[in-house]
């Protein structure tokens, strides 16, 4: 698991190189930002159980298959198997997006996530069609102005739409 400044020393430690001035002026940058990053994490779990569970019903509104008989989140039990993995997804876009680096999200949710839904039989494309619903959601909850003090925050929205693509990617 890697975080924004420790991937930058790994790369340039592979290359034999000293810190670049680009990598030096990008990690400052991204400290002098750093508290938009930390609002937008704390505003993401602090509503994660909303996100989850308006993903969650539009989904199943779009999809009706998955909760009639016979379907993937049919039965209570997998109901909350599938509300669980979309909060795990969740859990992990925002440990991504406070590590300011994606590997965390790579290694410990995404990496065979679709081997292991391919062999229960559930449909990926559903779960990533979830995950993008939980992207609007997040990015609305996290780039609201009101409340916290105003500044740019659209190369930070982008950086954690990035993490919610790489996982309905890695599984659609
Ligand atoms: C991944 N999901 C399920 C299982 C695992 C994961 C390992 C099998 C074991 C279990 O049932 O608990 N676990 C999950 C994850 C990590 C992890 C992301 C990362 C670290 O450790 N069903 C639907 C929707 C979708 C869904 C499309 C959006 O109709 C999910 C939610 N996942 C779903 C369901 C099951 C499951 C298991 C329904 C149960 C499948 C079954 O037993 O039939």
């Amino acid at each position: 698991m890697l975080d924004a400044f420790t991937k930058v020393v790994s790369q340039a430690d592979a290359r034999g190189e000293f810190l670049a001035a680009g990598q030096l002026d990008a990690l400052s940058s991204m400290v002098a930002d750093s508290n938009k990053r930390i609002d937008a994490v704390n505003r993401i779990t602090s509503n994660a159980s909303t996100i989850v569970a308006n993903a969650a019903r539009s989904l199943f509104a779009e999809q009706p298959q998955l909760i009639a008989p016979g379907g993937n989140a049919y039965t209570s039990r997998r109901m909350a198997a599938c509300l669980r993995d979309m909060e795990i997804i969740l859990r992990y876009v925002t440990y991504a997006t406070f590590a300011g680096d994606a590997s965390v999200l790579d290694d410990r949710c995404l990496n065979g996530l679709r081997e292991t839904y391919l062999a229960l039989g559930t449909p990926g494309a559903s779960v990533a069609a979830g995950v993008q619903k939980m992207k609007e959601a997040a990015i609305a909850i996290a780039n609201d102005p009101n409340g916290v003090t105003r500044g740019d925050c659209s190369s930070l929205m982008s950086e954690i739409g990035g993490y919610f693509d790489r996982a309905a990617s890695a599984v659609g």
